[in-house]
């Protein structure tokens, strides 16, 4: 195999796209080099974690009163180091940390802004399922100094890159920066990141749909409605589907993204709000899933022009498949939805 064997790193796949920017400095584009390193170090950490005591509750909860799971905890570090020692971040908000994250004190303070999920599902750890970090990077809009929340609660339309490492039967890391969506599978022979799925586009019409049916009573008339057509009841507005539900919104999320699909998570008498929240899951997938071609909104509302109030808002959610996503939001709008 010679040097060169058109093998596409991740590394090399972002600085060919930042030479289609002019006005590019390279500091986002290091910036997202550091996520992969990140990355790295959290599923390493996942596939040793049924060997070494890192599985389990962390025996603490968290901000969302959640039990902790000792690698909810591990991921959370492992991205503050990364994304906090590169003099590139302002400010960063977490799932697992209740306020702003600051720079440390001794650390240059950069232009952008870094909010993440750092690992989502891991209520399915233990099981040996997939679960996922999801991170979204704003620039910020404060002049200078430590970032502060009106850098975070910027709608999803500001966002300048977004993506998620799913750590499944192999990691992967999905990124846009507004140029198309890219995924890259972690090879573990050369410890890179290599271009496996290159401009990914999600079909209009999906083949599943994604929604915890245990819910069904909680949800209001509308989503019943919709979720029906889903099942096949309505054939003359829309084709039945297959019901795939993992309860780890990346990996639900990802294989919607590459075979279509509709994933929901309404709102119910359980979460007034929805489940998922804004800030660091719904928009970055929303960012993700309309550069591949698909919608994402609250059932009504497109998601990245919802303008956040609090770091750790919920919001209900329809995403995937464009067409799905737009048969959905015309059965909630519906006079007698
Ligand atoms: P439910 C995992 O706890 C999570 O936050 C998402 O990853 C997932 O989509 C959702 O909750 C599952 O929630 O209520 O269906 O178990």
């Amino acid at each position: 195999m010679d040097a060169d064997s058109g093998v596409r790193t991740i590394e090399r796949f972002i600085l060919e796209r930042e030479k289609e920017v002019p006005e590019a400095t390279g500091e986002l584009s290091t910036l997202l080099y550091d996520m992969c390193l990140a990355a790295k170090v959290i599923a390493a950490a996942i596939r040793r974690a049924g060997l070494v005591d890192i599985l389990g509750s962390a025996d603490n909860v968290n901000v969302q009163g959640e039990e902790q799971q000792k690698l909810d905890v591990f991921a959370n570090e492992a991205i503050k180091n990364a994304m906090g020692h590169t003099g590139r971040v302002a400010v960063m908000a977490s799932e697992e940390d209740e306020g702003p994250i600051p720079i440390p004190p001794d650390w240059p303070i950069g232009r952008y802004v870094v909010v993440f999920d750092p690992l989502d599902g891991s209520s399915n750890i233990d099981s040996n399922s997939s679960v996922g970090t999801i991170f979204s990077i704003y620039s910020r809009v404060t002049q200078d100094g430590q970032g502060t929340l009106e850098d975070l609660l910027q709608p999803g339309s500001k966002q300048v890159a977004a993506g998620y490492m799913m750590y499944g039967s192999s990691t992967m890391l999905v990124y846009t920066t507004g140029q198309g969506v890219h995924g890259f599978t972690l090879d573990p022979t050369i410890g890179e990141f290599v271009l496996s799925h290159e401009a990914i586009k999600i079909p209009a019409v999906g083949k599943y749909y994604s929604v915890n049916e245990s819910n069904f009573a909680r949800w209001d008339r509308g989503v019943q409605t919709a979720v029906r057509g889903f099942h096949g009841d309505l054939p003359e507005r829309i084709v039945g589907k297959n019901s795939r539900y993992i309860g780890s919104f990346v990996a639900d999320f990802h294989r919607n993204l590459i075979n279509g699909g509709v994933f929901m998570y309404p709102a119910d008498t359980k979460y007034a709000n929805g489940k998922l929240r804004l800030l660091y899951e719904a928009n970055p997938m929303a960012f993700l899933v309309e550069q591949a071609g698909g919608a994402a909104t609250d059932g009504v509302t497109r998601i990245v022009d919802i303008v956040p109030e609090s770091l750790h808002q919920r919001t209900p959610l329809v995403i995937g498949s464009r067409d799905d996503v737009e048969f959905v939001r015309t059965i909630l709008t519906e006079d007698d939805a």
